[in-house]
């Protein structure tokens, strides 16, 4: 029997295991297209390597190179969700009002929830085992976090996602953010809305799928011992933190 080869993907996705990394997974697992998956090493400081940087101009992560479309680069995770989307025509709405709604709502995550919480993270995970206690900045962060998260809350009272009637980007997008509160230490205590939300997202296979690549990490999400993985990810970013 002549063994058939797979035809290869369009999207090859290049991503690590962070907030920001997970959101074309999630977006990629749900829609059940194939996808190549490149895992970027921040400990060797891949993302920041000149070929890399040739495809993403921010040195982060996430990238998308659409082959079906001449090698098309796409950075921002924001940017990546939208043109996804767009070329599959799955999880942003055709009818004007909705689609505007998930857009909005995808910028909220974008310039709200995902820099405050990232800061909130920064400085408690990375900057204070590094020497660098800031308990202004942390209180900053932390409560920013906290009123962009009652918003989310008071969004989804008596809706099941964030925009229109069905799930899209903008839950995608902010899920991994959001849900990611034990980490950032921010309390979702009284969020009840946005606790079920958390439940409805959690429970979805494609989620379940995408968490595991290219890493799980479960202390993001309250669920494991976080000593072992501080130190991994203290010395992760060591380095930044002695640069600035
Ligand atoms: N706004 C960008 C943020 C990307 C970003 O900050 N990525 C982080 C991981 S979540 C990263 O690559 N960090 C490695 C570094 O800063 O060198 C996006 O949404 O894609």
């Amino acid at each position: 029997m002549p063994t058939q080869t797979e035809p290869t993907p369009d999207i090859h996705l290049y991503t690590a295991a962070t907030m920001n990394g997970y959101k074309p997974v999630i977006f990629l697992e749900e829609a059940g297209v194939p996808y190549d998956l490149t895992f970027i090493d921040f400990a060797k400081k891949e993302q920041k390597a000149p070929d890399y940087v040739k495809l993403n101009p921010n040195g982060r992560i996430p990238t998308i190179v659409d082959r079906a479309n001449g090698d098309f680069a796409v950075f921002e995770s924001g940017a990546i969700l939208w043109y996804l989307a767009e070329k599959y025509g799955q999880f942003l709405p055709q009818e004007s009002k909705a689609r505007s709604e998930t857009l909005q709502w995808l910028m909220f995550q974008m310039a709200g929830v995902g820099p405050m919480m990232g800061q909130a993270m920064y400085f408690q995970r990375i900057a204070a085992p590094n020497g660098h206690e800031e308990p202004f900045s942390i209180g900053r962060y932390v409560d920013e976090s906290r009123r962009l998260l009652e918003v989310l809350d008071a969004r989804l009272e008596g809706r099941e996602w964030l925009a229109g009637d069905t799930y899209t980007i903008a839950d995608i997008a902010t899920y991994p953010w959001a849900r990611a509160y034990p980490w950032a230490k921010v309390s979702v205590d009284g969020l009840d809305h946005l606790k079920a939300w958390f439940e409805r997202i959690d429970t979805r296979p494609a989620v379940q799928r995408a968490l595991q690549k290219p890493k799980a990490v479960p202390a993001f999400w309250g669920k494991a011992d976080e000593a072992a993985f501080l130190a991994e990810n203290a010395a992760r970013f060591a380095g930044d933190v002695k640069a600035q």
